[in-house]
């Protein structure tokens, strides 16, 4: 790396940035004008090492990795630039030199919210690990004007509001007009010479913009290339000519939409042309760029597998398999069994969920109306695919007129993976579980991780500390170190400075909270935090009522010894999910009832401030005590906040889902609060008749929380009709079957709480213990078993 600029280096370069980028003399610059000039002071010390970076694999021939997402939840970037390349120090004191505060910088930057959830934020801790890895990797996704909605709360309900990251200048980002690409829809297949010839009916331009993504120590840097949509025709001066205006700039808002906005569902299918749309103009500009590239470095086609790895982040670019079948057959001239050959040697597929209403699926008219030649294609390999697997090839691709995105994916990727390893058998057993037999070597686990770097080093500075002064500075690119803290945690001294950390973490927040909403958190109580989608089956609602009972029981006995507690919210619901909105106004409404109740405001509290995001995330997770991982066992696919909140030492309470089993056994299962079903059990308890109302009748404390909710006691009844109905006559997600075992896990956790010496060496194991976790252990598990790829060195 190049060395690391002093603090006078960078306050004249920041000076200069304000004056030459910014054209604003220092006494008229506002936060945003010095955030952009430090911003672009930093940007200067990525792009040789990017420059570079991508010079050495071209150089050495590397493998490359292609990460192909339509979802990359980044949130902000300029402390993350600042701390991977060891800038704190003296960009603090150039800082101080301009009398500047550092927080309003950094707050002035606004979240690339260019996701909704999950998936969308593992995507960017991969593209953070590939970089400090080494990995030669290009992230593939849709420059989005309008990332996820912003979320405020009227009445105590949703309501969403567009979001406008674009609406002032992205100081990370570099376009390169000369990466274009036209993207086809619609029209016909002609046969031409006996080969296919698609005429796309409509096109639009695919302009590659650039975002370095730099690696710890700022050694590497890979490119995070988002595709914006441009039209191919800019005006239509005839319409123009003849006076209408309005008419003549169509071709222009037909292309713009494609990558005008985020689709807001997470674990939800939305089935609408326009998906269909960004998830083809995403795949088939990545790969005819994907194709230039390598056809420039290494020529020869044939070689495509031993240069080019593709990973596609669910099967929304799963539109992959066919395409590039099509490019190498139409554009190339192959024969379509080598086509096919190449295709599944370069193309894997992670699957994040058996959600039924997430596992995509298209009617074949709107395939064939869309895609016509696609359609063809995809049939070739449904056929081809039922041929070759003889007897047993009874899995189709088209079932009931529907492309089944799924099947096509499994089918076209020479891996498969899940992300979990109780996530990965369940995908054998049930979605692929044919498939699975007929591949029984396809299917891989690879558990998902979380980046050190953001998650630790920059969310907790306190911890990062204390971190590096007990155990060396090793744990953040070897987080498996973190196992030297094992040791400390029988020493007091080093819990007091643990406990001390995580008190001054939830005295910050306390005063947030308080300056945002009005609400008092006392730093001594349990801070019990749930953040995540609203979804049924994540069981907010579960959650809640647990309140709602415990509120009830210290009415009971207000002079009772009780365990003082913050119940804190956060996360947003899809637009159209009435059931998840539903849940949020109850929340809301509870809260309101809770927090102004005389009697109880010293024990309980319930916190949900609106528009959660990545950077609350930060905030919130290092101030946590109490850990909700609270989803129906088997719905979880794996979660990535559960990890976050492990490492930054909060307890969990939690069901055997997803990658809580993996945290449970790894911190030891005295050091995790286990309650629920197991993903067996449940599916069963599911299957029998009557399961809900008969739960209900057997908790007293259910049975009175519901009957609250019905009398109106948190805001109008009739608010909650079906929500109630629901719970009491199909409860799905097993609230009810689950809910004595949680109320009696939380008085548990009251009680640990209450023995500090003994929570806060738990806490101490949790993060000792967390190491799996990173990102860079997943990354390795993927280069490693999926990609075959090899790390290069500059
Ligand atoms: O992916 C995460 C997992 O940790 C979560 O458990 C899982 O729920 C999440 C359709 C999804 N699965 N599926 C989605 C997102 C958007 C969309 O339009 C599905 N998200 C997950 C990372 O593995």
């Amino acid at each position: 790396m190049r060395n690391t600029p002093t603090a006078l280096a960078l306050r004249d370069q920041i000076l200069h940035h304000l004056t030459h980028s910014q054209g604003r003399g220092a006494e008229f610059a506002t936060p945003f004008d010095w955030r952009l000039a430090v911003s672009y002071t930093v940007r200067d010390l990525m792009a040789g090492t990017w420059v570079n970076a991508f010079r050495a694999a071209r150089d050495q021939g590397a493998k490359r990795v292609y990460y192909l997402s339509m979802e990359f939840l980044i949130g902000r970037i300029l402390d993350d630039a600042i701390i991977n390349l060891r800038l704190e120090k003296p960009m603090d004191e150039a800082l101080r030199m301009l009398g500047l505060d550092r927080q309003e910088i950094l707050d002035d930057e606004p979240d690339a919210a260019l996701g909704n959830g999950g998936l969308g934020r593992l995507a960017a801790c991969f593209m953070e690990s590939l970089s400090s890895l080494n990995c030669p990797a290009f992230g593939y996704g849709i420059r989005y004007e309008h990332g996820l909605f912003r979320q405020r709360f009227e009445g105590g309900q949703q309501v969403e509001t567009p979001e406008d990251w674009l609406n002032q200048p992205h100081p990370w980002e570099f376009v390169k007009i000369d990466y274009s690409y036209t993207v086809g829809f619609k029209g016909h297949v002609e046969t031409v010479d006996g080969r296919a010839v698609w005429r796309p009916g409509e096109s639009v331009i695919a302009r590659a913009y650039d975002t370095p993504v730099i690696g710890w120590g700022g050694h590497w840097a890979n490119t995070l290339r988002l595709w914006g949509a441009h039209p191919t025709t800019l005006l239509d001066l005839h319409r123009f000519n003849a006076g209408d205006h309005t008419a003549a700039a169509e071709p222009e808002a037909l292309a713009r939409t494609l990558s005008r906005v985020l689709y807001p569902d997470d674990t939800t299918g939305s089935g609408k042309e326009l998906r269909l749309k960004q998830e083809y103009f995403l795949t088939s500009a990545s790969l005819q760029d994907i194709l230039r590239r390598f056809l420039s470095e290494h020529g020869d086609l044939k070689r495509l597998p031993d240069k080019v790895a593709i990973q596609l982040n669910d099967t929304h670019p799963a539109i992959a398999g066919p395409e590039l079948i099509r490019l190498l057959m139409d554009d190339h001239g192959l024969p379509f069994d080598q086509a096919r050959d190449l295709a599944r040697g370069t193309l894997n597929y992670t699957n994040h969920t058996l959600m039924p209403e997430a596992l995509e699926r298209w009617s074949t008219w709107l395939m064939g109306g869309v895609l016509p030649r696609h359609m063809q294609i995809i049939q070739m390999i449904d056929d081809d695919h039922r041929a070759s697997s003889g007897r047993a090839g009874h899995v189709s691709i088209i079932q009931h007129d529907q492309v089944q995105m799924g099947e096509l994916a499994f089918i076209m990727a020479g891996k498969v993976n899940g992300v979990s390893a109780l996530h990965t058998e369940l995908v054998k057993d049930t979605v692929f579980a044919d498939l699975h037999r007929l591949h029984p070597d396809r299917i891989v686990n690879q558990t998902n991780g979380v980046t050190p770097r953001r998650w630790l080093r920059m969310s907790n500075p306190g911890l990062a500390q204390l971190l590096d002064d007990t155990i060396g500075e090793g744990w953040t690119t070897d987080l498996d170190r973190l196992r030297d803290l094992e040791p400390h945690a029988g020493d007091a001294a080093f819990r007091q400075a643990l406990g001390g950390i995580k008190r001054a973490n939830k005295v910050w927040l306390s005063d947030g909270l308080l300056a945002g909403l009005g609400v008092k958190a006392d730093p001594d109580a349990i801070f019990d935090v749930q953040v995540k989608r609203i979804h049924e089956y994540k069981r907010q609602l579960l959650n809640i009522l647990e309140a709602i009972a415990l509120w009830q029981r210290i009415h009971d006995d207000p002079n009772g010894d009780w365990t003082p507690r913050i119940k804190i919210f956060g996360g947003k619901a899809a637009p159209a999910y009435w059931l998840a909105k539903s849940v949020i106004h109850l929340i809301n409404d509870v809260a309101a009832a809770i927090n102004s109740d005389p009697v109880t405001s010293k024990y309980l509290q319930i916190a949900y401030p609106p528009n959660y995001n990545v950077s609350m995330a930060e905030d919130l997770i290092p101030a946590a005590d109490l850990s909700e991982q609270i989803s129906t066992a088997g719905k979880e696919a794996s979660g990535t906040g559960n990890m976050k909140f492990t490492m930054n030492g909060a307890l969990t309470i939690g069901t055997l889902d997803g990658a809580n089993v993996e945290i449970r056994d790894l911190v030891g299962p005295e050091n995790f609060f286990l309650f629920g079903l197991t993903a067996a059990e449940a599916a069963a308890e599911a299957a029998t008749p009557g399961h809900a109302r008969r739960a209900i009748q057997k908790s007293e404390n259910l049975k009175a929380a519901l009957q609250l909710i019905a009398e109106g006691r948190f805001g109008q009844a009739d608010s909650y009709y079906s929500l109630l109905d629901r719970t009491w006559n199909d409860d799905p997600f097993l609230v009810a079957s689950d809910f004595d075992d949680y109320f009696d896990t939380q008085r548990r956790v009251d009680a640990v709480y209450r023995d500090s010496a003994r929570w806060d060496r738990m806490a101490c194991l949790n993060i000792a213990r967390s190491g799996f976790f990173s990102s860079d252990r997943t990354i390795r598990g993927y280069m490693a078993d999926i990609w075959h790829v090899l790390p290069v060195a500059i």
